[in-house]
């Protein structure tokens, strides 16, 4: 019974691990819009390694806790990080420095 009890409330907690690809999708298009909206200049990265929603945490999470950062969007299914930043306070350089020292590869886009 309890035994049960703790499958039970396993399969509440592993549920949002097993991530909605069109939620995803959904969620990242959201953020790159809110980047677009945003104050600053933009920047969009183009980021090798990422296989889940863990790893595009991990990268917004690298990217925003840069001082100058303004709005983060990253997308492990297409590798796409688009960024919007204060370029008085941060170079695109140091934003993909930041996600190479999270561990994934990432190189600038070239603008469109
Ligand atoms: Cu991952």
């Amino acid at each position: 019974m309890l035994r049960s009890l703790f499958i039970v409330a396993g399969l509440f907690v592993a549920a949002p691990a097993l991530a909605c690809p069109m939620a995803d999708a959904a969620a990242f298009a959201k953020a790159a819009e809110a980047v677009q909206q945003a104050a600053g200049t933009k920047v969009s990265i183009a980021v090798q390694g990422m296989h889940c929603g863990d790893c595009s945490s991990k990268v917004t999470a690298a990217l925003q806790g840069i001082d100058g950062v303004e709005a983060v969007a990253v997308d492990y299914q297409t590798g796409a990080a688009e960024v919007a930043y204060d370029p008085a306070k941060v170079s695109p350089d140091v934003l993909v420095k930041a996600i190479v020292d999270t561990g994934y590869q990432a190189e600038l886009k070239p603008k469109a």
